[in-house]
């Protein structure tokens, strides 16, 4: 049976803004307070899509999330009517009006991790939606995510849906974004690789001194057991903390894998030859043959990879067998990435194109090509059974277009975000949208 990895971007939300709200996030961090733009943004990742989809590849959506989250204010003590809990907000807590206002949900590699049907025990597509524990401004996706992906993926027979795990430190978890796939094709039983960022139990594993490590072993432990993974389909390696201290926040900021290859820097994990051994042994048992691309520090430092977000590509097979990086244009603007990506290319191995996207509005919040997508490997009846509605096609990508441009503004600020009429016109768009994909009631203002 023919199988697809199938890539779902998350659709920018009508609230896209610079909040300051990641610490870790160089990004988050150093374009705090400035001005966006998010008819623009959403544009961005809706011609991404579409270019995706023209190249022959499977593109999905991902719908963005109600924002501001009059019910997360509610449950801070805010209360009277949606305007006066805003208006509250913005008056007495800023930070947390900006928080509940944020567009993240638009990351969708931190929507879930998604383990294919071949490699779970009782051979279905488990879905997990992450906590994302770590940042509160996150913390609050999960539910919403959870209704959304169930009706995005609604047959029982086919897709088994996990609850986010305990909103605590110690169950941290990032979803996708700290996960990759090898596997020889997409349908066939493949080698999960869960990369951490720290163990909340065990002391013996190193720790970052500065920035959080968001995602712990325990996490990911949890998730294989959840999905049901047996031990030989997976491999757990720990992020050189040394990094996530120089702003690598999840690994796919600094390591992305596809089919049998992983696209990694040097300095990106701990015990690395002893990780690349068990990778290696592990994907013969599945009768794969692992390739390693090691991209050397001489090359591109960490900063030039953390500024340029060269390791946040989607790496995608082509019908010859060999693959294509898709890259934020911000690799294009740093020399020494653009030349090492020249030499890449051309040197005849396994990654022989290069295409680049213009996403800043995502990126200045530290969201590149591969932040935007959630991959879920499908054979064909399981793509059969996804929602229709959720799929790109010519006809909804212009039904889409039109929609942003009908209903988002060009530019927002922190003082947009106390505008009561911000929620109305939030509200009135993804009412229109669950139309649009066909999703049913999945927002709180529509199910409370
Ligand atoms: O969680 N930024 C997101 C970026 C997530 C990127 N995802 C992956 N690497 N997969 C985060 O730090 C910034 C929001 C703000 O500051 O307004 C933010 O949440």
């Amino acid at each position: 049976m023919k199988s697809y990895e199938v890539n779902f971007d998350g659709l920018v939300g009508p609230t896209h803004n610079y909040g300051g709200l990641s610490y870790g996030n160089v990004a988050s961090q150093s374009n705090s307070q400035q001005s966006s733009n998010p008819k623009e943004a959403a544009l961005q990742g809706l011609a991404k899509m579409k270019a995706l989809m023209e190249m022959g590849f499977q593109q999905g959506v991902l719908a963005p999330q109600e924002r501001p989250d009059v019910a997360a204010l509610r449950n801070l003590g805010f209360s009277g009517t949606d305007a006066q809990v805003i208006e509250q907000a913005a008056k007495q807590a800023m930070p947390l009006l900006v928080a509940s206002c944020s567009a993240s949900s638009m990351w969708v590699a931190n929507a879930a991790t998604v383990s294919p049907s071949a490699d779970t025990a009782d051979g279905r597509v488990h879905f997990t939606a992450a906590n994302l524990n770590c940042k509160y401004h996150r913390s609050i996706e999960h539910p919403t995510t959870s209704r959304v992906l169930g009706a995005m993926f609604a047959d029982q027979k086919h897709f088994a849906h996990h609850a986010a795990l305990p909103a605590v430190a110690q169950f941290g978890d990032e979803g996708a974004a700290n996960h990759t796939r090898f596997c020889r094709e997409y349908g066939e039983a493949g080698v999960e690789f869960f990369v951490f960022g720290r163990s909340a139990f065990d002391t013996r594993y190193p720790a970052p001194q500065k920035y959080p490590a968001r995602q712990t072993l325990e996490a990911s432990q949890a998730v294989a057991r959840l999905h049901g993974l047996s031990d030989d389909g997976v491999v757990y390696a720990q992020q050189n903390p040394s990094v996530i201290d120089q702003g690598v926040f999840h690994n796919d900021v600094i390591a992305v894998g596809n089919g049998e290859a992983l696209f990694y820097h040097e300095d990106a994990f701990e015990g690395t030859e002893q990780m690349l051994a068990e990778l290696t042994t592990k994907l013969t048992k599945c009768g794969g043959n692992f390739k390693a691309i090691c991209v050397p520090r001489s090359k591109v430092s960490v900063e030039d990879a953390v500024r340029s977000y060269l390791f946040n590509s989607q790496l995608l097979s082509r019908a010859d067998g060999s693959m294509l990086l898709i890259v934020p244009q911000e690799c294009q603007n740093n020399e020494r990435v653009w030349q090492y990506l020249q030499e890449l290319t051309s040197s005849g191995g396994l990654i022989r194109e290069v295409k680049v996207f213009d996403l800043k509005q995502s990126m200045q919040n530290g969201g590149g090509p591969a932040c935007l997508r959630l991959r879920v490997a499908l054979n064909e009846t399981e793509l059969a059974a996804v929602n229709p509605g959720v799929i790109m096609t010519p006809p909804l990508y212009g039904t889409l277009t039109q929609w942003v441009d009908k209903h988002y503004r060009d530019r927002m600020t922190e003082t947009d975000l106390a505008d009561p009429q911000l929620l109305l016109e939030c509200r009135t768009a993804l009412d229109e949208l669950t139309q649009i994909l066909k999703l049913g009631a999945v927002y709180p203002f529509q199910i409370n």
